[in-house]
């Protein structure tokens, strides 16, 4: 791969970090950096080193959106021939290993859906959240209108959408958008110690629990549950469901074999 321009890519033990990095345009989410970033997430689920991967921003933003400079002279038939973020917006979602957005500052627009396309998010207490593309002359189009919605209901998502009113960290984590608020100096080694311990188990049962969780978003219960039910006897198949409940009863810490 080459040097990437846009973002800053490390390894803390077990955990990929990935940053984005264009502080002049606060880290607004042009074409290129999309590209970097996808690459960067593949790479690291491809690493048998890595368990899980942290995706952050700057102090001062996650990211303010997409980049509306490079978008203000786009027609319609430039978007559609295009496939206008389908293309290079939706890599997050094909990461089997767990991917944690860190935020911090301002999480706007495509930046708000970029951390809700993420497996969950910590936000740091200088967070602000918010769909502002309604005062743009546009609506979310990366998934702001149903991730917002299931996340924190209807009432809340409409009036966000609807007005661009920013939520700052503590409303989030009231409202369920994200998994709790720790102090910002803390963000970066919060989130990573998350993805050290999710590292820590093993591989495919995480793999399996991140399936059944975002199946809650795709299917009905019925079919969810299903699908709960056959992951859940698929662990029966791996030497680390027997070494989980041996070390258990053996009162000892377990060796998963897939990490
Ligand atoms: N795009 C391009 N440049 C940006 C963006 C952005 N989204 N946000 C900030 N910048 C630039 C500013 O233009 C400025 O550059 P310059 O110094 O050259 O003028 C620099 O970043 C610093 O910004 P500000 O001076 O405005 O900083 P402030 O601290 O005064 O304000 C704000 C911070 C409130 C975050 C403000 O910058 C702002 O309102 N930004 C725009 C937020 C926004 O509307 N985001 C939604 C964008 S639309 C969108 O995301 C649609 C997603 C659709 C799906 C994705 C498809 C690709």
């Amino acid at each position: 791969m080459p040097m990437p321009e846009h973002i800053l890519v490390e390894t803390r033990g077990a955990v990929g970090l990935v940053r984005l990095n264009r502080p002049q345009a606060l880290n607004a989410l042009c074409d290129a950096l999309m590209l970097e970033l996808g690459a960067a997430l593949r790479a690291f689920d491809a690493d048998e080193a890595i368990g899980a991967i942290v995706l952050t921003g700057s102090e001062k933003a996650f990211a303010a959106g997409a980049d509306i400079k490079e978008m203000k002279d786009r027609g319609f038939a430039d978007v559609v021939a295009d496939d206008f973020i389908g293309n290079r917006w939706e890599t997050v979602l094909e990461i089997r290993k767990p991917v944690i957005a860190a935020v911090a500052g301002f999480a706007l627009g495509g930046g708000c859906e970029l951390a809700m396309m993420c497996d969950l998010i910590i936000a740091a207490d200088t967070a602000k959240f918010g769909q502002p593309e309604i005062t743009l002359g546009v609506i979310p189009g990366a998934g702001g209108t149903q991730r917002l919605t299931r996340a924190v209901g209807k009432s809340k998502a409409m009036e966000m959408i609807l007005t661009g009113r920013m939520m700052d960290a503590a409303e989030a984590e009231r409202a369920g958008l994200v998994a709790r608020v720790v102090p910002a100096a803390e963000l970066i080694d919060e989130a990573v110690k998350l993805g050290e311990r999710i590292a820590s188990f093993s591989r495919p049962v995480v793999a399996m629990a991140k399936e059944a969780v975002n199946a809650a978003f795709e299917s009905s219960l019925a079919e969810g549950v299903r699908l709960e039910r056959r992951l859940f006897q698929s662990c029966f198949a791996l030497a680390d469901r027997a070494e989980g409940m041996a070390a258990f009863a053996e009162k000892r810490k377990p060796v998963f074999v897939h990490r």
